[in-house]
């Protein structure tokens, strides 16, 4: 604290102090370094949670806890240990793990959250959003933008296990959040099946005839795994390795899926190592193939098949592989570049930095 008279004295300093805190007020020459440090010092820490614990719990919820009526579903939320009890993967993002069990349906409603869906493990299951049947396979990415009604049914013989992404915390932050069940029936009544992907799953083009949606949402709502794999494959062909990043698009606007989610897969060559690169806002990577391993802050996260880790805002990351590994993740970046707030950059160790970091280890259950 430099800002007091050379003459003030220690008493009627403290006798200010608490004035101002009995009325409710608070000085910022005390706080300001730690309110506008020179980077983001986000609260969200990395974290990695293991596929065989993450599928092991899923399937002990599965066997112990019913899906009741009333909007629940059966979700593990990933709850970031850095973030006080909270259970939210990051500051901005809500991951988590949903087990729907054989002949299982989860209950119709909507709210202002936006989600995503991407499918771990089992077949044949679909989300239906506004009355458009969603069938959901491996690797495949299903959107149920804000205020959609959804409903999840799995009418196969099999468990099926997918991540959810959403930007929950963040809606609860700005207060904006509203819910209502679907009544009066538990599940929608469908209109068709894949509807969206007939209008708009088209490559490089768009219906005429057709109004153009209203929302500021992807009228796309799947994207199969199929055609993400032939578009990495695509740009790999084109620009090399060993880390190509693509970004599941709106097909009316070319921008992201969602207003506030962002959504993208990453593919890294065996043997390959991705360039340190950091940027504003957190990330939720979700391992879909592959095996490997992340340093994050000096920190490195070794991953195979269906771990699940968290990126906070401006951590230095690098990937490095020992399979050829498909990385798909979810971001704030829309949001942060709706408020022109993104940034990002390449850090080059050699010059940037005089030594690069000690990396430790980081393993967890
Ligand atoms: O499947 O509708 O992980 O509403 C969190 C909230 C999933 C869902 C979540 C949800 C859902
Ligand atoms: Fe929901």
């Amino acid at each position: 604290m430099s800002k007091t008279a050379p003459a003030a004295d220690a008493e009627a300093l403290d006798a200010f102090y608490a004035d101002l805190e009995a009325n409710h007020l608070a000085p910022l020459w005390p706080i300001s370094a730690e309110l506008m440090p020179s980077a983001p010092t986000p609260q969200t820490a990395p974290y990695l949670w293991k596929w065989s614990m993450l599928r092991r719990l899923a399937e002990r919820a599965g066997e112990l806890v019913t899906i009741e009526r009333g909007g629940d579903r059966r979700v593990l939320s990933l709850a970031n240990p850095s973030l006080d009890g909270a259970p939210y993967a990051s500051s901005t993002l809500w991951g988590a793990i949903q087990y729907l069990g054989p002949r299982e349906s989860a209950p119709g409603h909507r709210h202002t959250p936006s989600a995503i869906r991407f499918v771990m493990e089992g077949s044949g299951v679909w989300t239906t959003v506004n009355g458009d049947a969603c069938g959901m396979f491996p690797g495949d990415l299903v959107l149920t933008p804000s205020w959609h009604w959804h409903d999840h049914n799995n009418e196969t013989d099999e468990p099926m296990i997918w991540f959810d992404g959403l930007d929950l915390p963040t809606v609860k932050a700005l207060d904006a959040i509203f819910f209502e069940p679907y009544e009066p029936d538990e599940l929608q009544e469908v209109r068709g099946h894949g509807i969206s992907e007939r209008l708009w799953g088209g490559r490089a083009s768009r219906p005429r005839g057709f109004d153009l949606p209203v929302g500021p949402s992807s009228p796309l709502l799947v994207y199969r795994w199929g055609d993400t794999d032939a578009a990495l494959d695509g740009l790999l062909a084109e620009r090399g390795g060993p880390h190509v990043t693509l970004e599941y698009t709106n097909p009316v606007t070319g921008g992201a899926v969602m207003p506030t989610l962002g959504c993208e897969m990453h593919r890294i060559v065996a043997g390959g190592r991705s360039r340190p690169y950091r940027k504003v806002g957190s990330s939720v990577y979700v391992v879909f193939g592959g095996a490997g391993s992340s340093v994050i802050d000096g920190q490195r996260y070794e991953w195979s098949r269906g771990d699940m880790f968290v990126v906070p805002s401006w951590a230095t990351l690098e990937h490095e592989v020992s399979e050829t590994s498909d990385l798909f993740c979810i971001t704030d970046r829309p949001m942060l570049e709706a408020l022109h707030l993104f940034r990002e950059e390449w850090i080059d160790f050699a010059t940037d930095a005089p030594s690069r970091l000690e990396i430790s280890v980081v393993t967890s259950a």
